[in-house]
């Protein structure tokens, strides 16, 4: 194999969210100006062809944004060699997959993208390597899910064996699907960072990104070729003996906050994080959020990285839409929020913080801001959470219908003693005095 030509295939959601598309390809950018171009990423638009035609169109190259408040500089990114949308050109993608010089698939195609469907897809990669013979290669998952890297595995597993014992097997041997935590915001690009590209750069970028400089990867050693790690990790890339505690209070932190701070702001309403963060009482209750949570989390560093998302989350060249970030919020907060309450229980803490999030989840359900203006939802439990709203409205069951509902709460935290009372309180609170009376009151 011509090591020079190697390169990943990347399976990538990034019409809609482009987030960690980035991460991958601005670390294999960065490995590329180290004179290491076996990176090049293959990227799979998986159903809508704007951005891959945007791509295409300009040679593939596209500009990034990362700013701060202090400074921002663009920065254009090359790491992308082909692209290909898997609704239409499913065989390039496999092809792509089964290629000798690829070694890695990456995944950031959201949370609820994590279904036997997919998984049939990767497997029909793999399978074509099997037959040509070829090594298997590192699948890894870059989305916000616990212990993406064993779901990713148990999916393809599954997959693998309805086509033959002997693939599965193969995939066990041959293959590997690191866990691993990505952490970077990047907003859905729009308008604004266009002409924001053309006033810098002077050319019409068709797919450009802002971003912030803050940026992690960690991703789990037992998972990863001994080459491929140290690459990584010669560009900061953390290679790490246990992925959990970064993934825990990513999960139960930026993205615990970000959801709830995402139902605020869609209900007073604000148009992005800055602005809602912005507001004194929505900081407090970030702050006290984070403290909650923070006894189950065991990351180094833990109260940097708290302060650390304070600044982040008020980043004025960020444009991060609260309803981005609402949107698919039932398969989010399952991750985000009930784990953590869970935990906060063992231990016989109190969770105030969180409960209170999830009567503005609550809330926000109601499709309707505090000046009266409808929206819509984005959220793969849409109509069956509607339905539920819908058919108890009346009696106000509702409330307690949807803290009933499975595929987010599961049965042990609507059974846990005070919860669905306490969630109730908070909600009957919001509804009487408005979001910013009812969360202000925790402060008090
Ligand atoms: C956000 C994340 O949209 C969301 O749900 O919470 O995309 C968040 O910005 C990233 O995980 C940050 O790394």
């Amino acid at each position: 194999m011509d090591e020079l030509q190697q390169q990943t295939v990347s399976l990538l959601a990034f019409q809609k969210v482009p987030k960690k598309v980035f991460d991958s390809q601005l670390t294999f950018n960065m490995l590329a100006a180290l004179g290491d171009d076996r990176w090049g990423v293959f990227g799979v638009a998986m159903r809508s062809p704007d951005l891959v035609r945007a791509l295409r169109a300009q040679d593939h190259y596209y500009a990034v944004e990362i700013a701060s408040r202090a400074e921002s500089w663009w920065q254009v990114i090359g790491a992308l060699r082909d692209t290909a949308v898997a609704a239409t050109e499913p065989q390039r993608v496999v092809e792509a997959m089964a290629a000798p010089s690829t070694r890695w698939i990456t995944l950031t195609v959201t949370e609820k993208a994590y279904n036997p469907a997919l998984a049939q897809f990767i497997v029909q990669g793999l399978h074509a390597r099997q037959a040509c013979g070829l090594p298997g290669v590192t699948v890894a998952s870059c989305d916000n899910l616990s212990s993406n890297g064993d779901q990713l595995r148990a999916l393809c597993r599954e997959a693998a064996r309805a086509i033959s014992p002997s693939l599965a097997t193969w995939m066990d041997q041959q293959c590997r699907f690191p866990n691993s935590m990505v952490d970077r915001i990047v907003p859905q690009s729009d308008e604004r960072v266009r002409l924001a590209a053309r006033q810098a750069l002077g050319v019409e970028d068709l797919a450009p990104l802002s971003t912030e400089g803050f940026w992690e990867w960690a991703i789990e050693r037992s998972q990863l070729d001994a080459a491929d790690a140290a690459a990584l990790a010669s560009v900061g890339v953390m290679v790490v003996d246990d992925v959990k505690a970064f993934e825990e209070a990513k999960l139960r932190m930026l993205n615990g906050v970000h959801s709830a701070i995402a139902c605020i702001g869609a209900v007073v309403p604000q148009n992005t994080v800055r602005e809602t963060v912005s507001l004194p009482w929505v900081r407090e209750f970030v702050r006290g959020f984070l403290d909650e949570v923070a006894p189950v989390v065991r990351r180094p560093n833990t109260d940097a990285y708290r302060d650390a998302l304070l600044t982040r989350f008020v980043n004025p060249a960020l444009h991060h839409r609260c309803h981005q970030i609402a949107q698919d919020g039932s398969v989010k907060i399952t991750q985000r929020w009930v784990p953590a309450t869970l935990a906060l229980q063992a231990l016989g803490k109190p969770t105030p913080y969180l409960i209170m999030a999830t009567a503005c989840w609550l809330r926000y359900w109601l499709a309707q801001d505090e000046q009266g203006q409808a929206y819509d939802f984005n959220d793969p439990y849409t109509q069956p959470l509607q339905a539920l709203v819908a058919a108890s409205r009346d009696d106000g069951d509702w409330v307690d219908r949807l803290l009933h509902f499975e595929p987010i709460w599961g049965t042990e935290l609507p059974r846990a003693s005070g919860w669905l009372a306490a969630v109730r309180r908070d909600f009957d609170t919001i509804q009487a005095q408005g979001i910013q009376a009812a969360v202000s009151g925790l402060a008090t």
